[in-house]
């Protein structure tokens, strides 16, 4: 009881943002609707669908085209000050270029963007959530070096619509599962295996976002600033990662770890002296010596490329989820091709205390948005931060009391208060998700929504989960009420 009330004294400033996040794909549906183009995803569910484990897609999934109404009124319902979508460029862009702008797509997020503002909910919008238009993936994609101009476009189509009324945009949704882990843009990995060729375009595909998100920034910052008023950032996925032991071995092998995963697109943006970060340079150096390239196997950035990008953000918006124990250990491989692998000589794994979600990658590590943060903030100056994502998933069958859910938010709002504490300029916080959607490779089987969706219901009906009401009650009140109990589970507006 003691404990508790020491707790609830600490508050939520009132300027705290409190939201929730989706993304496109993962929720809209109308894939062929009203004149919107294909991407990448709709390809590769329609011709490859064993890649998902129910071998569903984002056809229809949470029906969000037609359904925004609902979807705003759920934002009303939990008191969200804000909510971060992302725009589905085939939808507004159905060529992937701008010399054809789709009106039906531009009047979707128009109708979304006004209901929200309507009841004071500030939309947040992510230009990029990996939805890649299928004839934009035909001419490279991320690979191309013509993408960062390709990009700049379809951004100044989105600043041009939707500027006047959105002031928070987020370039790209982490980089690190754009180009390593789905290498959705690229080529190979499980979501498009159509190139193998990890070793040369994990760094291509980095190079080339970060130069595409420092046009699209600098296009803001030039030529719609002035007159919008907004702020312009970039999202990267920041798991914390911890040496399992004191050895320095192990701390080494950490720091490549965290430099490998986010450091490769952090550090060109958020660092003093920009470009790829030195451990990262250093040890490929070493390594493809060792695999008899004499030169870096990297296209490293140029003295002006560094400059240009320096400094290009204005937030740092961070996906975060969970923490890691990294052990050194050498990687066993007998391959002659350099890779970003290369620089993981190390294994990792969760502590066997942290309780498991349903996504075999995700548990619950103690104060790991506090430690990932006041890492980020010493290494890059005290950057201004959003969490844009933090979220737990349950199994599709489970019913609406969900407390493993309620258990991960509130530890993650206690780790939230530790850093506002210790003064680190944290400005918001986004849940993911507002509600259930298609979670790419995993499809509808591991659900991360406040509100639970009916995917057999042709309405896609939407109901709260016991998490909603919590996550609701800390909003508005500002502090974790740790007895709070939902006493029915009927939602209403306040
Ligand atoms: C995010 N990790 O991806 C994505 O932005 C969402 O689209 C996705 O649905 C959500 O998280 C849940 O998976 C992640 O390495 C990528 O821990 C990587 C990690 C976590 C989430």
């Amino acid at each position: 009881c003691h404990g508790s009330a020491v707790r609830q004294q600490r508050k939520f400033p009132h300027d705290f943002v409190f939201g929730a996040a989706t993304s496109s794909y993962q929720i809209e549906g109308a894939w062929n609707e009203d004149g919107k183009g294909e991407n990448i995803f709709d390809y590769e569910n329609h011709n490859n669908p064993t890649v998902i484990v129910d071998q569903s897609n984002g056809d229809v999934a949470a029906d969000s085209y037609h359904n925004y109404k609902r979807d705003v009124e759920m934002m009303r319902e939990l008191g969200l000050d804000a909510y971060r979508f992302s725009i589905s460029w085939a939808r507004i862009l159905p060529t992937g270029f701008a010399n054809e702008v789709n009106p039906a797509g531009i009047a979707y997020y128009n109708n979304l963007i006004n209901e929200m503002l309507k009841y004071n909910i500030a939309p947040l919008v992510t230009i990029y959530h990996w939805d890649l238009p299928k004839t934009l993936y035909d001419l490279g994609g991320l690979l191309s070096p013509e993408f960062s101009d390709w990009f700049e476009d379809y951004a100044r189509v989105v600043f041009e619509n939707f500027g006047d009324r959105v002031k928070s945009f987020i370039t790209f949704n982490e980089p690190r599962e754009i180009c390593i882990v789905t290498l959705m843009g690229t080529g190979s990995g499980a979501e498009t295996a159509i190139l193998n060729t990890t070793a040369v375009t994990t760094y291509t595909c980095a190079k080339n976002l970060v130069l595409a998100h420092a046009k699209a920034y600098k296009l803001y910052d030039q030529e719609f600033r002035e007159k919008q008023g907004g702020q312009c950032g970039i999202t990267i996925s920041v798991n914390w990662f911890e040496a399992a032991t004191e050895s320095p071995e192990d701390k080494e092998a950490a720091e490549l770890r965290r430099q490998g995963e986010w450091g490769l697109y952090a550090h060109p943006i958020f660092s003093a002296e920009g470009g790829f970060p030195t451990e990262i340079t250093q040890k490929l150096l070493e390594d493809n010596a060792k695999q008899s390239y004499d030169r870096l196997c990297l296209p490293d950035f140029t003295e002006e490329e560094k400059v240009f990008v320096r400094g290009t953000a204005d937030f740092f918006g961070v996906n975060h989820y969970t923490a890691y124990l990294v052990t050194a250990a050498k990687r066993v491989t007998d391959s002659p091709m350099p890779s970003i692998m290369d620089e993981f000589d190390n294994v990792m794994f969760p502590d066997d205390s942290w309780p498991a979600a349903a996504s075999p990658w995700l548990t619950l590590a103690p104060n790991s948005i506090y430690n990932a943060l006041s890492y980020l903030r010493n290494l890059y100056n005290d950057p201004i931060f959003y969490i844009t994502e933090n979220g737990w998933s349950t199994a599709k069958d489970r019913d609406l009391f969900d407390d493993d859910r309620v258990q991960y938010y509130r530890a993650s709002m206690e780790s939230l208060l530790n850093c506002l504490d210790d003064g680190i300029r944290l400005k918001g916080y986004m849940a993911w998700s507002l509600m259930d959607n298609f979670e790419w490779s995993a499809g509808y089987t591991q659900l991360f929504g406040l509100y639970h969706v009916n995917f057999s219901d042709p309405a896609r009906t939407r109901t709260p989960k016991k998490s909603a009401f919590v996550y609701k009650h800390i909003i508005k009140n500002r502090y974790v009420d740790y007895e709070y109990e939902p006493e029915t589970m009927t939602m209403t507006i306040d």
